[in-house]
């Protein structure tokens, strides 16, 4: 820093001037600018002193003089409160850091496909007016079978396809429960539909595994006819395929329908001509569905005679492998980041 000088005046401003702010810029830490603050602006400091000298000056130059001196205090003040030197700044920078270089990209993730397909077809039912229910995935035989007019000794309650928790409990290898529990307690109009995981003890392949994902859905009401499942399931299709889609009607068997019906949807890819996706047939098989068994109403205490409806079916994997044409359907489930990323 420049000597301390008690030489400043006012007619030596333009070294005062350069002084300061040459001792200005070569403070490098603290220490020295709490110095440079003392020995400048400080109480004594040599801005007050001067200040203080203007009354004895020529009252003619004493103006000019002094908004000179105020113009230079108030610039010090100014550069010296942004100074660089302050404590943060004062600790070592380290240069190897480059502070202008783009970030490191944020990996926020993104939906797992098989829930993105999920919330495709929920809204696409949503926007027609169905609501959204859930249940347990554990469940008692009553909700699973019994209520869905299947009873004992019917073949789909096999051991090998369901997983016992105990004599009277198992794990939901539909979301039909939830239809059932859903029945119980609201009155029709019902709309709805359920998505959730589903289990059967299956032999583990590129086509099946384990566990699953569905989306069933119930409209009950007074005279809900198979038109009205035909054409909700006719308007689902072109909404999640595409506008053009032609879907047809198959007869079926589930316990819980009369009649029951599985419905093929034509084949997105090559739209009828046949191809690898469709195994050359035009048409994949999506949906299961029909109209509801007098005996599922009475077990929840609806009057088959007074209120029909509809349900169907859909199985989130296999929509997901077509959709996305992927072939085995494990990769859904071992979270390999490879897979998942190119979603
Ligand atoms: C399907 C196919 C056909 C169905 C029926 C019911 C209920 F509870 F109303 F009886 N729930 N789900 C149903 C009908 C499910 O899935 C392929």
């Amino acid at each position: 820093m420049t000597e301390v000088s008690d030489s400043y005046t006012l007619d030596n401003l333009d070294e005062l001037e350069s002084n300061v702010l040459s001792d200005l810029k070569s403070i490098s830490n603290e220490s020295e600018a709490e110095s440079f603050r003392i020995k400048y602006l400080g109480k004594k400091g040599v801005f007050r002193q001067l200040l203080k000298s203007l009354g004895s000056i020529d009252p003619q130059k004493r103006k000019e003089v002094g908004a000179k001196a105020n113009r230079l205090r108030s610039l010090v003040e100014t550069e010296f409160s942004k100074a660089h030197w302050k404590k943060e700044s004062a600790e070592v920078v380290d240069k190897s850091f480059d502070p202008s270089l783009p970030g490191f990209p944020f990996h926020k993730g993104s939906l797992h496909p098989l829930m993105q397909i999920r919330d495709q077809i929920r809204d696409i039912f949503i926007s027609m007016g169905f609501t959204v229910s859930y249940g347990p995935e554990v469940e008692s035989d009553f909700y699973n079978f019994e209520a869905l007019n299947t009873p004992k000794h019917h073949p789909a309650r096999d051991m090998q396809d369901t997983f016992y928790i105990d004599q009277n409990h198992l794990l939901r290898t539909h979301t039909s429960p939830v239809q059932i529990r859903v029945m119980e307690n609201q009155k029709p109009p019902i709309r709805s539909i359920m998505p959730g995981r589903v289990y059967r003890n299956e032999e583990i392949s590129a086509r099946s595994y384990c566990l699953f994902h569905q989306v069933e859905g119930l409209y009950v009401d007074k005279d809900v006819s198979f038109a009205d499942l035909k054409g909700t399931l006719l308007a689902f299709s072109k909404r999640f395929f595409d506008e053009e889609t032609k879907i047809k009607i198959r007869p079926s068997f589930f316990p819980f329908t009369e009649p029951s019906v599985e419905i093929d949807v034509e084949c997105f890819l090559c739209k009828g001509q046949g191809c690898s996706i469709c195994k050359q047939s035009g048409w994949l098989e999506v949906l299961g569905a029909g109209m509801v068994h007098p005996n599922v109403f009475k077990s929840v205490g609806i009057d088959p005679e007074k209120y029909t409806g509809f349900a169907f079916g859909m199985g989130i994997e296999r929509i997901a492998l077509l959709k996305f044409g992927i072939d085995d359907i494990r990769l859904f489930y071992e979270n390999d980041t490879r897979f998942l990323s190119q979603f």
